[in-house]
């Protein structure tokens, strides 16, 4: 007897890119559509106690070191990835709402010398690694333009935005390429729902346990 490990999807982007929408619409999806068990996620998870501590942050309530708050949002993930690994290995899937692309480019944007792309990887390395990462790549000057604008939260702004793009491309370059597929974001909600579900569809037909490992 086989059976699959679940898929581990992550969607990455900007602020107001629309990952919180894809992210549901995927995990409903793939229930409903493809019949399959699937959990989502999010991080940073701001029910958990170094949650509470982020979302302090964020919400301007406190100052934080940004060597400090850099590696409580890799805490936020790593007290996690057991339950992701537990998951996986008894065959549901999980979408993730951000994972550690987040955790490399919200910092590289703060543009810290002693901050560096090395150190900043380094605290995520040894998480579970995902099967997908799509990056929703959207315009901040468009992304500003959704909803009612950003939020009042600390990188909702459209100078940080713009750094945080600028990171999210040299990332992309620099490592984990084969992970990632980059969409435009700027396209009908309803178009990147298909093309996401069609993605699963087709890695669930291709895989089978034997060819399936957690890295
Ligand atoms: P969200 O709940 O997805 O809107 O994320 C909240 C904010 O936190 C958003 O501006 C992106 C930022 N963020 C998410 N993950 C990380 C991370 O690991 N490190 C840092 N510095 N910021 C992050
Ligand atoms: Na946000
Ligand atoms: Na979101």
């Amino acid at each position: 007897m086989s059976h699959l490990r679940g898929i581990f999807i992550v969607i990455e982007g900007l602020d107001k890119a629309g990952k919180s929408t894809q992210c549901a619409r995927l995990v409903a999806n793939i229930r409903d559509k493809l019949n399959k068990p699937v959990v989502q996620m999010r991080f940073p998870d701001r029910t958990t106690p170094t949650g509470k501590m982020i979302n302090d942050y964020l919400k301007g309530d406190t100052e934080v070191d940004d060597h400090t708050i850099h590696l409580l949002f890799s805490a936020n993930r790593w007290e996690a990835a057991p339950r992701i690994r537990e998951l996986l290995l008894n065959g549901t899937s999980v979408v993730v709402d951000r994972y550690y692309w987040s955790g490399i480019v919200y910092s590289l944007a703060k543009e810290r010398d002693d901050l560096t792309f090395k150190w900043a990887r380094g605290c995520d390395i040894g998480l579970p690694m995902p099967d997908r990462c799509f990056f929703l790549d959207l315009d901040p000057t468009l992304a500003r333009q959704r909803g009612g604008g950003y939020g009042e939260e600390r990188y909702e702004k459209e100078a940080v935005q713009l750094k945080v793009r600028e990171k999210f491309e040299f990332v992309f370059k620099k490592e984990d390429h084969y992970h990632v597929t980059p969409l435009n974001a700027n396209m009908p909600v309803e178009q990147m729902e298909k093309m996401l579900l069609k993605w699963a569809e087709s890695y669930f037909q291709q895989a089978t346990l034997s060819g399936w490992k957690i890295d």
